[in-house]
This record gives structure tokens, C-alpha cells and sequence, in this order.
């Protein structure tokens, strides 16, 4: 059993790329379920095979815990930790080849907390994946996209299994895919443009930083992908396949 989880800032189209991967293998004839580990998701663009909110709901951790909405987000998440050994069986008794857990809508809720880190080293599969998207609405600066492949680095840092970053929405951000693409394949490029929004000691700062985070935030490249079209799946899946059938052997 192969494991994704999926990451991103929030509207980054977690939830609608877990239903799209899902169907991708269904379609393809291999067994996939999807994962909802959102306990404060009120609608999904699926039907969670596996769902948080039949063990942790919301509203009664607000009335248990006399919390409001962000304190219970924050004692909801850490609580889907004590849930994990029902969570793993629920899961096995699919048997399914192909798991994709979607994860709360908030990334620091999963990324940032104890709870997070424990769920995806104790979660027992063959493989496990991280999906890092980045929205490329908020890349729109140069300065901006080095904000969310930051962002990309520190997940996978605290994650710590092999992550690919996605470019999400390629469908309705033609040019912003293109432009995010070319800066994160040529360091040139990014500077380029960066000579245009930023001068002197900024610009130095935001080169060099860029310069040491770029392997760290995407490795050599970045994936776009729709969830509607579905352009750029198949380069996806297959370097999940790619990093799956390398096993330990990966390295970022
Ligand atoms: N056109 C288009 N819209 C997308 C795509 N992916 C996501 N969206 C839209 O973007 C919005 C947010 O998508 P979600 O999948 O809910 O994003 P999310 O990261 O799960 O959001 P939260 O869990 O609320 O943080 C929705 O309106 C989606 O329909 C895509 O590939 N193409
Ligand atoms: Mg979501």
C-alpha cells in the first residue's frame, strides 16, 4: 500500500486533487481510497472512504472543551493523533494498492504540530509520498513564489519523507504556470525578474536565500497539474510511481 499525503496553504486544491487522484487510479483500474483528516471541513469535492469526522467532530470538541472555532481547529488536529491505530485499521480494511489523505485546509494545523509529523511517520505503508501544492494565484511576484517554496521546504523539513511540489490550477493560470516554471528551473530568470520588484540589500537577500532553497523546496522541478483537466497528471503520478519504486533509495 502506496500513501500520499496531500499539502498546501489553504484554497490551494488539496481536496480536489485528492478526488482527482483518486478517480486517476480507479479509472486506470487500481484500488485508491481517499482520506479526509480535516475534522473542521464542512463540505468535500468527494466521499471520504475514510472520514476523521465520524471520530473527531468540531462542534463538540467547541462544547466539550468550552473553545472557540481556532482553539478547537488547533485541539482537534492535535487530537486525530489519538485516533491513529482506529485510523490505520479503518484504512487496512480497504486493502486498497493507492491511500490519499487529504489533510486540514489550515497546513500549519498538520505540518506545524506534533500531531502531524506523528501521523505520517507512525501511519504504516510501503511507501509514503508528501504533495507540497503551491497555489500559483499567491505566486504572482517573484518574491512571492520564494514565500511558498519556503513554505514547501519548512513542510518537508518537518515531515521529513521524499515531497514533490505541485503547481496547482494550471488550467486557470496559463501564464502564472509558465512564469513560476521558468524562475524555478533558472536561478537567472528568478533574478531577472526579482531585479524588477526589488534593488540592493533586498535583492541580494532574496537571491542568495532563493539560491539555498531552491533543491530544498523543489528539488529539480516542479509539477504542474490540474485537477479539472487533469493536464499534467500523468507527469505526477508517475514520479509518485517513480519515487514509490525507489523505495529508501530516494533522496531529495
Ligand atoms: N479550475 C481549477 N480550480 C481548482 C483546481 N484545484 C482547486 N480548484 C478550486 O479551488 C478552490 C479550492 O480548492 P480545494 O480543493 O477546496 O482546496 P483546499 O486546499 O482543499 O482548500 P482548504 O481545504 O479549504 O484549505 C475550489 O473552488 C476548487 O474548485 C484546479 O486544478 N482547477
Ligand atoms: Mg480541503
Amino acid at each position: 500500500m502506496d500513501i500520499v499525503f496531500v499539502t498546501g496553504t489553504a484554497g490551494s486544491g488539496k481536496s480536489l486533487l485528492t478526488a482527482a487522484l483518486k478517480n486517476w487510479y480507479v479509472n486506470r483500474g487500481e484500488d485508491a481510497i481517499a482520506v479526509n483528516l480535516d475534522p473542521g471541513v464542512v463540505e468535500l469535492p468527494y466521499d471520504p472512504d475514510v472520514d476523521i469526522r465520524e471520530r473527531i467532530q468540531l462542534q463538540e470538541v467547541m462544547e466539550d472543551y468550552g473553545l472557540g472555532p481556532n482553539g478547537a481547529l488547533i485541539l482537534a488536529a492535535d487530537l486525530v493523533a489519538t485516533k491513529i491505530a482506529d485510523l490505520q485499521d479503518e484504512i487496512d480494511s480497504h486493502r486498497a494498492e493507492n491511500v490519499i489523505v487529504d489533510t486540514p485546509g489550515q497546513t500549519e494545523l498538520f505540518a506545524f504540530r506534533e500531531s502531524g509529523a506523528f501521523i505520517v511517520s507512525e501511519m504504516r505503508a510501503d511507501t509514503k509520498v508528501l504533495l507540497f501544492l503551491i497555489d500559483p494565484l499567491l505566486a504572482s511576484t517573484p518574491a512571492n513564489f520564494l514565500s511558498l517554496a519556503l513554505l514547501s521546504a519548512s513542510v518537508g523539513l518537518r515531515l521529513n519523507i521524499p515531497k514533490i511540489t505541485v503547481l496547482s490550477k494550471r488550467d486557470i493560470a496559463k501564464d502564472g504556470v509558465k512564469r513560476i516554471t521558468e524562475w524555478s528551473r533558472d536561478t537567472k530568470v528568478f533574478e531577472d525578474a526579482l531585479a524588477g520588484t526589488k534593488d540592493g540589500e533586498q535583492y541580494s537577500l532574496y537571491s542568495e536565500l532563493f539560491r539555498s532553497i531552491r533543491r530544498l523546496s523543489f528539488g529539480t522541478d516542479l509539477y504542474p497539474v490540474s485537477s479539472t483537466t487533469l493536464e499534467g497528471m500523468v507527469a505526477l503520478v508517475g514520479e509518485m510511481t517513480r519515487i514509490a519504486k525507489g523505495g529508501e533509495e530516494f533522496t531529495e
